[in-house]
């Protein structure tokens, strides 16, 4: 925190009450539905639902709110920089914030006519002053695993005020007051006089998408880059190449997308990945790109000659080919300029290099890498040749001075990785044993184990999303602070355009409160309530957020 937020933490600090005391310290009148038991009823995500506090999602760190509430005319209210601020109009992430975040508090009004302008006897909150505190790292920056999203936002006549030490954080409060103000049964916008100290549990919240199973419009993605921004995530891990398609056209090698994707429509060329970047970027949203290797390279074969490994059959080369091959020079030229080029295109500090389930079958037939098992005196533990491989990868993405990411079986095969290599745990058996091993090795951990959300099933499957508290796995203080967050992965087997949307949300939101909120955040009733609530406002900015349950949103209409 800088000064501004230091001083402003302190007193807050003796104001604040637990935010899950909030319900009770409002003294609101109406207890939360049952969900289970308003089945048929449709008391899920009806009227009941009327102040701004029961849709916050995910829910802040600490809230006070009063009961006191304050009126925004459509035409007067402004979103500004504030007196002191280190941005300003020049700044483009909160220039396009400050449009965005206008558009969806008043957007979507049920009463559109225009000059509708009753005299109205309430206090009116006429602007929201954002003000940056320090200098660095600027506005044309990328957000960072190290960015701090930590907001201040103050609510009170005649003007709010929301603090933060950097952009990313200003975004997340933009967010978060956006979620306060909420429309009247008259057309009335209002807000609760509210003070709020919030920031995230954990600084690695993503998504994973699953570009190569099914190829997923670019429109698709900004979308969910959309809701992302909306549920405070703040990764992008795009899965983009896999065993069945290439869509990542690739300046040094075009041949890779050309014969590796499933056609010349089903690309990602440069400029699509730069406005994909972009678009994060204005999001608070880092992209890291995932180049899965040795295994799940079936199409970089199509447009790379001498890349995978000739498979046996006996004697014979079968015709068909296994994980890229470990023991020429010449794979390790081609990574070398790809990595170069990857380097350079996604500006992240962070490169996931997969090393998942790479099969041994293939190596194992093939005679001159048997071969070159014995010079290198690995036996017949392909792990270790696995691990050689991977060894090479991270040295070269290393000498471009880029981080790392890998699935959990690179750790578990031993190799050699840069302490700040992040290891993110995948397999679902003993989950919590894997973080304890990582991190026991000094190194940083995402879970993803828990959160599959490509898998379904009949039922309210987001409570278990919920329920799973990230920490609470065998190991020491220093153990638990080397867990840096989480992702809910959307693998593409049986997903594309149609049904991404309405598969991920609102169940990642789940997770993303998970990653966010406080630990002590799990009261389910409550979560179901703001949930419900939170995908309805989904569904009115234009996410096709499936529902929880039974029930309805207030702003549908025939
Ligand atoms: N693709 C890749 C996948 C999976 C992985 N890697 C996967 C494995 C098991 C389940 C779901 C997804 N489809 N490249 C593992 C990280 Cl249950």
């Amino acid at each position: 925190m800088g000064r501004a937020m230091g001083l402003a933490g302190l007193l807050l600090g003796l104001l604040l009450v637990p935010a899950v005391l909030l319900s009770t310290s409002l003294g609101r009148g109406d207890p939360p539905p049952e969900p289970e038991l308003g089945l048929g009823l449709g008391l899920g995500e009806g009227p009941l639902a009327a102040a701004a506090e029961d849709s916050l999602w995910p829910l802040p760190q600490s809230l006070r709110t009063s009961r006191r509430q304050l009126q925004l005319a459509p035409d007067r209210f402004q979103l500004v920089h504030g007196a002191g601020s280190s941005a300003g109009p020049g700044c483009g992430i909160l220039q396009d914030a400050f449009r965005r975040y206008y558009e969806y508090i008043f957007g979507q009004s049920r009463w559109r006519s225009p000059g509708r302008r009753w005299p109205s006897l309430r206090r009116e909150l006429s602007q929201l002053q954002v003000v940056i505190a320090a200098p660095e790292p600027g506005c044309d920056s990328y957000p960072r695993l190290a960015s701090s999203e930590a907001y201040y936002l103050t609510i009170a006549e005649p003007v709010a005020v929301l603090k933060a030490d950097e952009v990313w954080g200003a975004l997340r409060g933009l967010e978060t007051f956006s979620q306060l103000v909420h429309e009247d049964d008259y057309g009335s916008f209002l807000v609760n006089e509210s003070v709020i100290y919030d920031f995230p549990r954990f600084a690695h919240r993503g998504i994973l998408l699953d570009t190569s199973r099914h190829y997923l419009p670019l429109k698709s993605i900004l979308t969910n880059l959309d809701a992302m921004a909306f549920n405070k995530f703040n990764v992008l891990h795009w899965h983009i190449v896999d065993d069945q398609s290439f869509p990542y056209q690739s300046m040094y090698f075009p041949e890779l997308s050309n014969k590796g994707a499933y056609s010349y429509n089903h690309i990602y060329t440069p400029t699509d990945v730069r406005l994909v970047i972009e678009y994060a970027r204005l999001r608070g949203i880092r992209v890291i790109p995932e180049f899965d290797t040795p295994g799940h390279t079936q199409s970089w074969g199509k447009g790379q000659k001498d890349l995978l490994t000739p498979c046996y059959n006996g004697e014979q080369p079968s015709g068909s080919f296994g994980p890229i091959n470990p023991i020429w020079n010449s794979t390790y030229d081609f990574m070398t300029k790809f990595f170069k080029e990857i380097s350079s295109v996604f500006p992240d500090a962070y490169i996931h290099l997969g090393g998942d389930e790479v099969s041994f079958d293939c190596w194992k037939s093939n005679p001159d890498v048997k071969d070159f098992m014995k010079e290198q005196g690995f036996g017949i533990d392909y792990a270790k040749l696995e691990s050689y491989y991977i060894q090479k990868i991270l040295d070269i993405v290393s000498s471009y001075n880029k981080g790392y990411m890998v699935w959990q079986e690179v750790f578990d095969n031993k190799a050699q990785l840069k302490p700040d290599t992040v290891v993110e745990v995948w397999m679902a058996n003993n989950y919590a044993h894997e973080l304890s091993s990582v991190t026991q090795a000094g190194f940083t951990a995402i879970l993803a184990a828990p959160w599959y959300l490509d898998y379904i099933s009949y039922g309210q499957d987001w409570k278990k999303y919920y329920s799973v508290e990230p920490r609470n796995f065998p190991g020491s203080e220093k153990q638990k602070k080397l867990l840096i967050g989480g992702e809910a992965c959307l693998w593409g087997e049986f997903v594309d355009a149609t049904n991404l949307t309405p598969r991920l949300w609102p169940r990642a939101s789940a997770v993303g409160e998970r990653l966010w909120s406080s630990s002590n955040v799990t009261d389910l009733q409550d979560a179901y309530k703001r949930l419900s609530n939170h995908r309805c406002r989904m569904l009115r900015r234009g996410i096709a957020a499936e529902p929880l349950f039974v029930g309805y949103c207030a702003h549908e209409a025939r």
